[in-house]
């Protein structure tokens, strides 16, 4: 069996990763269509011109994967749908809906038997690295509660994101080794996209703050959490930080559970787990480009009862996007 595929957000970050990777595990393609926004309408990407989205017609479409944008989903899914695609959606306008499974394929792969929108949605990238490591935990020892700090990579932004970095690690250039003091004010990058520089930084402010004093991204990493791991009400605190790195998303976690699990129980499932890789230093070097979340540093946390401690990385743009919704793809096909 051979589909006939599209990608709304071809020329972004995850859009072209999704390209890549559909060629890579030589996904059976009857056809190809890209879409991205009216201002990259005709240019050609492999030989394809790219469409406007907004005005396209998707009929003859089997799966159209999505990764343009919340407004862009929210807008264009449906028509997709509408007119017999399974749409793959990589933004967050859809995950909470109850009607649309939100799926990380070796985690929850039985939520796709129920699609009554014609849409699946794809995790954040940051709730996806974990997931992948939380479920045979959970499965053996009952996932009580999540403490979770991140340190997330600026193409988690996309284009736009690499590019800030870029130009601020640029800005500051060879003179970088003045900054271990203060008083550089002009050495400084001007912010752009987040609300401080971020070459050289950290910055615990990813977008938009809730009236819960938690933000956007730690409320998606608290509900995406609950919804596929099947646990509802989980407790959840996350602090969500942006750090100068281009590609890898990383997690400390800080698990409480049910009943007691010994650190070498943990080790041991983990290397069954499918999708993970064990590693003494996980790191966002060693997880970009590649298709496993690493998992180290697996501890007792004393400071709960039954509590494991550990550190997660992974590709935000492949597991954490692009490869997740193509092995959503995979499955969908049987
Ligand atoms: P375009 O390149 O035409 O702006 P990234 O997050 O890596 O920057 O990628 C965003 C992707 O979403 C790009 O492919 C971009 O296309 C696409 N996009 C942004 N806005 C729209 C829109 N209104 N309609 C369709 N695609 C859009
Ligand atoms: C980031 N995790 O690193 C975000 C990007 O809900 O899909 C993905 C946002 C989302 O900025």
């Amino acid at each position: 069996q051979k589909l006939n595929v599209g990608i709304v957000g071809a020329t972004g970050v995850v859009g072209s990763t999704m390209l890549a990777i559909l060629k890579e595990r030589h996904f059976p393609l009857a056809s190809l269509r890209l879409f991205a926004s009216a201002r990259s309408a005709g240019k050609v990407i492999d030989g394809v011109t790219i469409e406007d989205a907004a005005s396209a017609d998707f009929s003859g479409l089997d799966i159209v994967l999505f990764s343009a944008g919340g407004s862009t989903s929210k807008a264009l899914a449906p028509k997709a749908a509408a007119v017999g695609a399974i749409v793959i959606d990589n933004s967050s306008a859809w995950r909470s809906d109850p009607d649309v499974p939100l799926v990380v394929a070796e985690v929850n792969p039985h939520a796709l038997d129920h699609l009554p929108k014609g849409i699946v949605a794809n995790p954040n990238c940051t709730t996806m690295a974990a997931m992948p490591v939380l479920k045979p935990l959970h499965d053996e020892a009952g996932l009580k509660a999540i403490v979770a700090s991140t340190y997330q990579a600026v193409s988690g932004g996309g284009l736009e994101g690499i590019d800030v970095l870029a130009r601020q690690i640029d800005h500051v250039g060879t003179r970088a080794r003045e900054l271990a003091e203060g008083g550089h004010d002009d050495l400084l990058p001007a912010p752009e996209k987040w609300a401080v520089p971020i070459a050289h930084n950290v910055v615990p402010l990813n977008y938009v703050l809730g009236d819960d004093g938690y933000t956007e991204e730690e409320t998606k990493l608290r509900d995406e959490s609950r919804k596929i791991l099947e646990i509802p009400g989980l407790p959840v605190s996350g602090t969500c930080v942006r750090v100068p790195v281009f590609t890898g998303h990383s997690l400390s976690l800080n698990l409480s559970f049910e009943r007691p699990i010994s650190v070498a129980r943990a080790l041991e499932l983990l290397s069954q787990a499918p999708g993970v890789v064990i590693s003494a230093v996980p790191n966002p070097l060693e997880a970009t480009g590649k298709d496993p979340v690493f998992v180290g540093r697996v501890r007792q946390d004393p400071t709960v009862a039954n509590g494991l401690a550990l550190f997660v990385v992974g590709d935000n743009l492949r597991k954490g996007a692009a490869l997740n919704a193509v092995q959503i793809a995979e499955a969908l096909l049987g």
